[in-house]
């Protein structure tokens, strides 16, 4: 059976998604890298070892995306990234956290070092996120549990229950 591939793009602001996306997965065969991303290699054996090879770092992109979203903050970026799939196949989500939340939490202090102009452009304080005026799905997850030490992901929703 064929099973029939779509993308989940989520979008929001960095420490907007806490849950862990665990189940989400992606086939990285030659069928789909190979037309995109490595069509410039043939099938010599050097080629092929680079084929591996980028796959594998696509794959490990992947698993570290795990706990993480995109924030994607442009419109015009996120529709570029609609437009490469069929209609129906770009499923966007959008994370709808207002900004004091996300700041609140801050998971890595982020936030703080922006605030004290130790990181210029960083979305949501000084860079502007786009939020999406039309998607599929949006989650308000604003529950402020935080990512304290006290609390842990694993009491949090995941993303195929939510979907
Ligand atoms: C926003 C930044 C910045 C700036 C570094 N602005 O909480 P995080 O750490 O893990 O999520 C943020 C991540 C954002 O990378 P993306 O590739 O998702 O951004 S975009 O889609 O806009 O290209 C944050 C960290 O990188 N980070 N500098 N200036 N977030």
């Amino acid at each position: 059976i064929k099973q029939k591939g779509f993308v989940i793009w989520i979008t929001g602001l960095s420490g907007s998604a806490l849950y862990n996306l665990g189940k989400l997965s992606y086939i990285l065969d030659g069928d789909n890298v190979r037309h995109g991303l490595n069509s410039d290699l043939s099938f010599k054996a050097e080629d092929r070892a680079e084929n591996v090879r980028r796959v594998g770092e696509v794959a490990k992109l992947f698993a570290d995306a795990m706990n993480n979203i995109l924030i994607s903050p442009y419109r015009k970026e996120r529709a570029a990234c609609r437009a490469l799939l069929p209609e129906g196949d770009f499923i966007e989500v959008f994370m709808d956290v207002p900004l004091h939340v996300c700041e609140a939490r801050d998971p890595k202090g982020l936030y703080k070092r922006a605030r004290a102009g130790e990181i210029e452009g960083f979305t949501g304080i000084d860079d502007p996120y786009e939020p999406p005026l039309n998607c599929e799905i949006v989650i308000q997850n604003n529950k402020d549990k935080g990512f304290s030490s006290s609390s842990s992901s694993s009491s949090l929703p995941e993303m195929a229950d939510i979907v």
